[in-house]
């Protein structure tokens, strides 16, 4: 970290800074974030109805056979499972209409087998010449409605260019049935932000856009919502984060509801909270606090 030095601790604490330390910060900034502008954000919400999707993390599945665990930031939820041993396969049950798998690929990895409800199966091939965390490595066809069980098997094969027979496990992706529920999503560079925010464009944000909301006490962003009928919804934030965590003050309708942990992130990952909500308009509030420097929100999505 290039401005570690002169009064920003060891966690890139941005409290009590000196002009020099703001000189510095300054130019991290616009190194961080070179297509950056800040400008006066749209405050008209502008809800985008998507499918809705279930993620399930390999912590869930059911496994047979040998495997291992593994720690990475980069992984979905910071692990993953994976087998280089005979017989191994992990399942998992699901009441969908369409299933994507999601694992790490690398140059040492290999050809799995996934099958769905026990059918022929499809070779997976989990190589790349480099790793690459997160990659979907295999979607479904649109299955019939109703209860199915994915089947994932270690094959003891490869591509000729691998150099090992690794299969692994991070998360599925889960789509709901058609019509079975709604999701909404507001984009943060849409949202009302105060203090210091700059808004930039990133190539895999939603919207093509993201904030980065500077932790200073008058930084914070409200989205207004419906809340359709009222009660009780899913609200996943999407957001990225460098540092090892940070919290937000999250109200809801100018109420304080908690602290929102956000872990460490280096690709755009998700931490969900439960929301009641009124019908209608109301607002959701993430307020910055103390802690280390700017975390990127990219969106929320409601689910009822
Ligand atoms: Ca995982
Ligand atoms: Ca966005």
């Amino acid at each position: 970290m290039a401005w570690t030095s002169n009064g920003v601790d060891s966690n890139g604490d941005l409290d009590d800074l000196g002009p020099a330390t703001r000189y510095i910060r300054d130019n991290h900034y616009d190194l961080v974030y070179p297509s950056g502008s800040s400008s006066t954000p749209t405050p008209t919400p502008t809800p985008t109805p998507s499918d809705d999707v279930t993620v399930v993390n390999d912590t869930d599945f059911s496994y047979t056979g040998t495997w291992e665990t593994a720690s990475d930031p980069d992984f979905y939820n910071g692990d993953e499972h994976y087998t280089y041993t005979s017989g191994a396969y992990y399942e998992y049950t699901f009441n969908s209409t369409k299933v994507d798998v999601y694992g790490t690929n690398d140059a040492h990895h290999g050809i799995a087998e996934i099958s769905i409800d026990g059918g022929t199966p499809v070779d997976v091939d989990f190589y790349n010449s480099s790793r690459q965390e997160q990659t979907l490595v295999w979607s479904s066809d649109t299955l019939s409605e109703g209860t199915h069980t994915i089947r994932a098997s270690y094959t003891g094969r490869k591509n000729s260019s691998s150099t090992g027979y690794v299969i692994t496990a991070d998360k599925l992706e889960i789509y709901s049935s058609s019509g079975s529920s709604t999701t909404y999503t507001y984009e943060a560079e849409e949202g009302a932000l105060t203090g210091s925010y700059t808004i930039y464009d990133k190539a895999d944000a939603s919207g093509g856009k993201t904030v980065a909301l500077w932790d200073d006490s008058s930084s914070s962003i409200t989205f207004t919502v419906d809340g359709g009928t009222g009660g009780s919804k899913n609200m996943d934030i999407r957001y990225l984060y460098t540092y090892d965590s940070t919290v937000r003050k999250f109200y809801v309708n100018s109420n304080f509801v908690k602290e929102v942990s956000f872990t460490q992130a280096s690709d755009f990952t998700t931490v969900t909270e439960t929301v009641n909500l009124n019908s209608d308009s109301n607002t959701i509030k993430l307020q910055a606090n103390a802690g280390p420097a700017s975390l990127d929100i990219d969106c929320i999505t409601l689910t009822e």
